[in-house]
Order: C-alpha cells, then structure tokens, then sequence
C-alpha cells in the first residue's frame, strides 16, 4: 500500500479539506503508486498562509542563532536518514539512488549552512554627516513567503529556498511539484522534528492552478520564489511583482561548453557526458550545446558516441544504472517530440534518438541518452530547452564563432569551457553570458555557499543560495539615532 501523505499547515499533518488526494507514480515503474498527496484547493492554502502568518511574531521575535539551532539539528536529523530520503527520492522522480543520496546530503549541507548564516545576519554601520549620530541598517523579515519549488531537484531546492527564508525570520508557504512532493515532506519532517515552532513551515501539496496561484495573488505573502519553466515564471513574475510583492524565477537553461583544440579530449567527453546525461538531462544547468574546435572534432564525437552508448539505463534504485527514466509521459514526450524535431529540421542523430522498450523498459519512461551532430544556431533544438539526455556537437574554427555560437541564445544559466590556455580562459569568463561558469568542469553542479542563478531569460536576476539568498528574503532598515 503506498503511504497516504498530508499537508502540513500550522504543525499538523492534515488531508485537503475537500479530501481529494492524486497519485504520485515511480516513473521507472509506473505500476507503483510511491504514495498518494492531497490535491489541496485555496481553502488549504489559505488556512496555510493564515498559520504561517499566525506563527510569523513568535519566530521574527526568536534570535537569529536559536533560529540558526533549529536548522542545525535538522541537517543531523536528515544526515541520519540520508538513505531512506535518497531512495523515496529516486522512486518518485526517477533519478539514480547515488543522485537521490547525493541531493539528500545537498541539502543537509545546505541546513547547515544555513544554520551558520543565522549568526551573520549582519547589517552596516556608516558614517553620519551629522553630528552625535550612529548610522546603520538591519535587516528584517518580509513576513510570509511563498516557495513554488519543481520535481528535479525535489529536497535541494526546497531547502535552499525554504532555508534562508526561515533563517532570516520569515514564515514559509511551500508548494513542492506534484509529479515528486515525498521529498520535501522529508524536509519538513526533519525540521519539525528538530523542534521548528508550528506553522512557521507550511507545505501544501496541488495543483499550480489553486495553490500555486493564491501564493502569488494573496496580499499577505509578501515574496515569491520560483524554480521551472520560463512560461510560467515570466507570467508569474509579472503577476507578483504587479501585486508590489517581491518574485525571484529560476528558469531555464540551454548551456555551451566550448571544447580548444588543446583540451584533453577524454577528459572533456566525460565532463560532457556527466553535464548532459546524469539526472536524464533533467537539470536547468544540464549541457546541450557543445562547441568542439575543428582539428578535434571527429575524435571528440567518435569518443562522445561510445560513451553515451555504453551508458546503463534503467531502473535508477538499482545497482549500476547510471541514467533513469524521463519523470513522467509529458517528459517523455517532450523529450521525443524535440528529437523529431530536430530530425525535421535537418540535424542528424549521432547516438540513441529513441525511446528505449521491450522487458523492464516497457514499465517506464526511458530514452536513450542522445547524441545530434549537423546542428546549426538557428533550429529549436539549439534554442529551446528540451530537459532531457540530448547534447549537440557543433564544430568550430575560431574562437569567436564558438563564443558567438555559445551566446546566441535567450538563457544565461551556465557554461564550462575546456582548455588549459589561460589567456582564452579569463577571455571567455568575460564574454560568456551566463551567471555561472565552469572552466574545466561540467556546467551542472552548484555549491551552497556561492550565489546560485542566470543571465538573460533564465533568473529574474535576485541570486539563490549562500548569502545572496538572504538578501531576497529580507529588506534593509536604515537607522538614524541621534544621541545628543
Ligand atoms: C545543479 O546543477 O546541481 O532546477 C543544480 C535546476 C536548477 C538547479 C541545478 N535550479 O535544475
């Protein structure tokens, strides 16, 4: 029997009022039901938002460290149980256990860091132009806030949002994706358990149309942060923010790596491999585009298709498998709906390109990992974000073209380059569009402790993570106090 999970709103554990319920489904076995959520309409976000506003005065008024303490004991509580979360995390959205854990572990870091944070919530002190004056600024709480978090990073995103919005005296709404909601009922567990006072962290599992909506309409939650498709946070970004309420979107991504002709190539086809295929692709910092220069094209690409051939598919919580399945049909769909695409407009299909069938296949959603070559700047496959094992070689001659090709895009998440040619390595940090860069690495991966977001269409431009996270959930107070 799949567990019956429930909403928590005001440190209960509760059904939707209407008490309808939908089916959260293991993409890699689509006979399990992995557990069954409310499908909550507004009267439960609502009695959500009325918790957390109810719980705001209590928890603005407590320390920043005691606050801080809270999230400490919350990163041993979810250490503890880092395997249970990682494998309900690779049931519910497929990706592989080490990946599960991996993100599990992510967001223990991230608690801890966070925890660390509540002891430097520092504000300035300036000097006045008057006399006898002390001149500083603090910083303050927005008050209720509401997160909207998606199914690919199903804990890690929901703590790094949730995090340093509590840290800094916030009370929380969160509505994780429907399509992976186990995750960060996990989260909230491990904080109550670690003693967060009721209704400071609320989570309220259905569909964007209710949930999602009154979050970013009611008055009372005053800062909104979103991570998914760039349709919906344009249009909620423009929804939150002409309510006077503050909005940061983590969006897409459609990142390069550009391959010099001194790089090692083998050691540049599995940082390619890795950034576009582990988690199915399924990352907004997932590689597409590969700029490989002329003289090492052939050789780059000939390794490029044995590797993702050689790639295990299947299963994510068994042994050895290395990419899971798409997390549900649409994905699926989509994924294979961009490969025909890409076949109409003219590039040609390297490595897998099909949806892969026949014995344990046939019980989910699995793709080959897919290689295009013949791909030029203008088609969709080069433009749109497909979120899904699919990369494009395009080979180049000089640096220019390749750095033109790397930006000729509408995203700026991340890019990588591989060289070890210094000169071209600040020259590119330069001119990349994009608010992350790896030199010699893959372009997917993100550290707690540094600002985490993109250029162009991809962020709304407020950082996450680190402290450049905070400053989105609190707003500056500045002091003027005259002693004489
Ligand atoms: C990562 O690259 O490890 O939704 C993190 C996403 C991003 C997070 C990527 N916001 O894919």
């Amino acid at each position: 029997m799949a567990e019956a999970y429930q909403n928590y709103i005001g440190g209960e554990w509760v059904d939707a009022q209407s008490g309808a319920v939908f089916e959260n489904i293991n993409p890699a076995d689509i006979s399990e039901t992995v557990g069954t959520h409310p499908e909550s309409g507004r009267e439960d976000v609502l009695a959500a938002i009325r918790a957390a506003e109810e719980a705001l005065p209590a928890w603005r008024a407590m320390s920043a460290p005691a606050r801080g303490k809270i999230l400490f004991k919350a990163a041993q509580i979810l250490e503890e149980r880092a395997e249970e979360v990682g494998r309900d995390l690779t049931r519910e959205e497929g990706k592989t256990l080490p990946e599960g854990k991996g993100e599990t572990l992510r967001s223990v870091e991230l608690l801890e860091w966070y925890a660390g944070e509540a002891r430097r919530l520092t504000g300035e002190t300036y000097p006045s132009g008057q006399p006898n004056t002390f001149l500083y600024t603090v910083k303050e709480p927005l008050g209720v806030v509401g997160l909207i978090t998606p199914w690919n990073f199903p804990i890690a995103i929901p703590a790094w949002k949730a995090l340093p919005a509590l840290v800094a005296g916030n009370t929380v709404v969160l509505k994780p994706a429907s399509l992976a909601p186990i995750s960060s009922v996990h989260l909230a567990r491990a904080l109550e358990e670690a003693g967060l006072p009721p209704g400071t962290l609320n989570l309220v599992t259905g569909p964007g149309s209710a949930v999602g909506d009154e979050l970013a309409m009611n008055p009372a939650v005053k800062a909104v942060s979103f991570t998914g498709s760039n349709a919906v946070g344009t249009r909620l970004y423009g929804a939150v923010t002409g309510r006077g309420a503050k909005c940061q979107c983590e969006m897409g991504g459609k990142n390069p790596v550009i391959v010099l002709k001194d790089a090692d190539v083998e050691k540049a086809v599995d940082l390619v491999v890795a950034g576009a295929m582990w988690s199915t692709g399924q990352k907004c910092t997932a590689t597409s585009r590969v700029f490989v220069h002329r003289s090492i094209a052939q050789a780059f690409t000939d390794l490029l298709i044995e590797e993702v051939e050689a790639l295990k598919v299947g299963d994510g919580s068994k042994e050895g498998t290395q990419i899971g399945p798409a997390v549900d049909e649409r994905q699926l769909k989509s994924i294979l709906g961009y490969i025909e695409i890409g076949k109409n407009e003219g590039a040609e299909i390297a490595a897998g390109g099909r949806r892969l069938t026949g014995g344990d296949y046939d019980k989910g959603y699995y793709v080959e990992p897919t290689v295009f070559t013949g791909v030029r700047s203008n088609m969709r496959i080069a433009q749109e974000e497909i979120f899904g094992p699919v990369v494009a070689v395009v080979p180049f001659e000089t640096f220019d073209e390749a750095m033109d090709g790397a930006n000729d895009v509408e995203y700026g998440l991340s890019a990588s380059i591989v060289t070890g040619d210094l000169q071209r390595t600040f020259e590119y940090i330069d001119r990349i569009e994009t608010g992350l860069v790896h030199v010699n690495a893959q372009t997917a991966g993100a550290e707690v402790q540094v600002p985490f977001g993109g250029y162009k269409g991809s962020s709304t431009g407020t950082r996450e993570q680190g402290s450049a996270a905070v400053e989105f959930y609190t707003q500056i107070k500045t002091v003027y106090l005259h002693f004489d």
